[in-house]
């Protein structure tokens, strides 16, 4: 999954595919690049980012959704939490929800299930502006494990079949590096729920306490992390370079012993 960030705050492409043409020019080389679905989203969710108005988000996000659909047949998805962005993303050709507070919003399960789209649930500790302030957990894997199956639940609930559900321990949303760890580390332990499992930790702070590297330097750590997660049975990486991890993951394919 190729990241296309439309926002002018992401933390580290900001502002970079504000342009328009840019950004549907890099959608289409994420796509030749191997890339199976590209991740547009209009709201940075970036520790300490402000929320953006519904009519912002659709302004940033519906006319490029159109652009690419017009220019390519990749899958596409919307990283959003809003109804409103859903259903207008789904409506102009998204394939996919991506939502980092698993559909909680209010109006955005029975929109989900209206749409009839896959669903990501991602697990947040608070909300962007406070999850890094001193996040805490007894169990981190044992309590976001919990908290997904139960989302999931209330998906099916709702009417969205199982096969539509995909999980992600949300690296980095209100966790400390030990916290991501041992989610990195308990991969295969959501793998075992059953449901497809995204992993996310492309370019993240916990990357940059591991290697000693700032934002724009974490490639090799960013691929290292990636066939990690793939070994241990992700179903979606979603990253920024895709052209460098296609060619990661397809070495550690050919090359493993099964
Ligand atoms: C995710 O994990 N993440 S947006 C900070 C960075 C680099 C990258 C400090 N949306 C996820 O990508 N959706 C985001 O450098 C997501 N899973 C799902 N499903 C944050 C991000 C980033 C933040």
């Amino acid at each position: 999954m190729g990241i296309l960030n439309v926002t002018v705050d992401s933390f580290s492409d900001g502002g970079l595919w504000m342009d328009a043409d840019q950004a549907l020019r890099h959608a289409v080389n994420m796509a030749a690049a191997g890339a199976d679905i590209i991740d547009i989203g209009g709201e940075s969710t970036r520790p300490g980012s402000l929320a953006v108005e519904v009519q912002q988000e659709l302004d940033r996000v519906i006319p490029l959704i159109e652009s690419i659909v017009a220019e390519c047949d990749i899958p596409l998805s919307v990283d959003t939490s809003k109804p409103e962005v859903m259903e207008t993303a789904v409506r102009a050709g998204a394939c996919m929800i991506n939502d980092v507070f698993a559909l909680r919003c209010e109006g955005a399960l029975e929109i989900a299930a209206t749409l009839g789209v896959p669903v990501c649930l991602m697990h947040i500790q608070g909300g962007p502006r406070d999850m890094q302030c001193d996040p805490e957990y007894a169990d981190v894997v044992g309590e976001v494990s919990d908290f997904l199956l139960a989302r999931a639940d209330c998906c099916e609930l709702a009417g969205i079949p199982k096969q539509n559900i995909i999980i992600d321990p949300g690296f980095g949303f209100g966790k400390t590096l030990q916290h991501n760890i041992d989610l990195f580390k308990a991969i295969p332990a959501f793998v075992a729920t059953g449901y497809p499992v995204l992993v996310g930790i492309s370019r993240k702070t916990m990357l940059g306490q591991l290697s000693d590297k700032a934002v724009d330097q974490r490639l090799a750590a960013s691929l290292s992390a990636a066939v990690l997660a793939a070994q241990a049975g992700a179903a979606i990486i979603r990253v920024h370079d895709v052209d460098e991890t296609v060619d990661a993951l397809k070495i550690a394919s050919a090359l493993q012993s099964s």
